[in-house]
């Protein structure tokens, strides 16, 4: 799997050149799920693809920026599934943001997570790896990335960021969201989830959530790319990762390459709570 992180490493490196200096106008394309594509979403699912299908290990590519699953050359047994640049409608106003990587083992499917990476571009370029435990790295001035620490969840947190359109969320959601800010807990939300759920990791703990919303049942984040690559790394940093029925999303069953879900992130005490609240 080193030779996969290490693709990881060298593709992250260069869309982080990219995002410097590179024109972030739109393209007259839409993806798999009808968001406008930026010039910078196309080229960072180049650099990536062009990165991951020299490697043996990885058979198949699956990025939101692609409508079916790319078969490569490679003979492995790793399927890699990413997201080339979330957040990226906030480069404009030079906001973090970053790639997210699932690594499959055999077909796309959540109990054949065996690894997930992501990257956040902001005044430093980070990048964390999450296998057997959750590891934090920043690039440094050598252009290698130097390993930071490890990163953990403690019991309760002190954060609230929530998606959606509010005039969109049900009743329990409302609450939910409306008695965490009661009882003290402070909101940030940028719009990339990639840096939002890396605040609320590196701040020890909080809850981050995209509801079902009544424009968007199913909610508006994808499994295979997004939710599933964070649900990995959220629980192996001592957190939790559910659906609106409080279902663990690790064990949702992904039928389509581009399906949604609802998700809520956080750490022990805000999930109970999601639950209480949801149930
Ligand atoms: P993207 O991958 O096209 O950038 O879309 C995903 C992003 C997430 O990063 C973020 O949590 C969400 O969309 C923001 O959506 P909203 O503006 O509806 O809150
Ligand atoms: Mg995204």
């Amino acid at each position: 799997m080193k030779e996969i992180f290490d693709g990881i490493k060298t593709a992250v490196k260069d869309i982080a050149q990219a995002l410097k200096y590179s024109d972030f106008g739109y393209t007259a394309n839409q993806n798999a799920t009808g968001d406008t594509q930026l010039k910078l979403d196309v080229l960072s699912d180049e650099i990536i693809t062009k990165t991951l299908s020299k490697i043996n290990l990885v058979k198949e590519l699956v990025s939101e920026e692609k409508e079916k699953a790319l078969k490569v050359s490679g003979d492995g047994e790793y399927i890699v599934a990413y997201d080339p640049l979330d957040g990226s409608s906030l480069v404009d106003v030079n906001f973090a943001v970053g790639s997210i990587f699932g690594i499959y083992k055999g077909s796309l499917n959540p109990a054949n997570l065996v690894a997930s990476v992501y990257s956040v571009y902001g005044p430093r370029t980070e990048l964390v790896i999450a296998k057997d435990k959750v590891e934090l790295f920043r690039l440094d001035k050598q252009g290698d990335f130097a390993f930071a620490s490890e990163l953990r969840l403690k019991e309760k947190g002190k954060l609230n960021a929530t998606g959606g359109l509010q005039k969109g969320w049900d009743e329990k959601h409302k609450n939910l969201i409306k008695s965490l800010f009661d009882e003290g807990y402070r909101l940030r939300y940028s719009g990339a989830m990639v840096s939002d759920l890396h605040q609320i990791l590196l701040k020890g703990g909080g809850l981050f959530s995209y509801p079902a919303t009544s424009d968007a049942p199913k909610g508006k984040l994808r499994l295979s790319f997004e939710v599933l690559p964070f649900a990995f790394i959220y629980e192996l940093a001592g957190g939790y990762a559910v659906d609106n029925e409080g279902k663990r999303l690790l064990e949702i069953n992904l039928e389509k390459v581009h399906q949604t879900s609802p998700c809520y992130f956080g750490s022990k005490y805000e999930i109970d709570k999601v639950k209480a609240c949801l149930a």
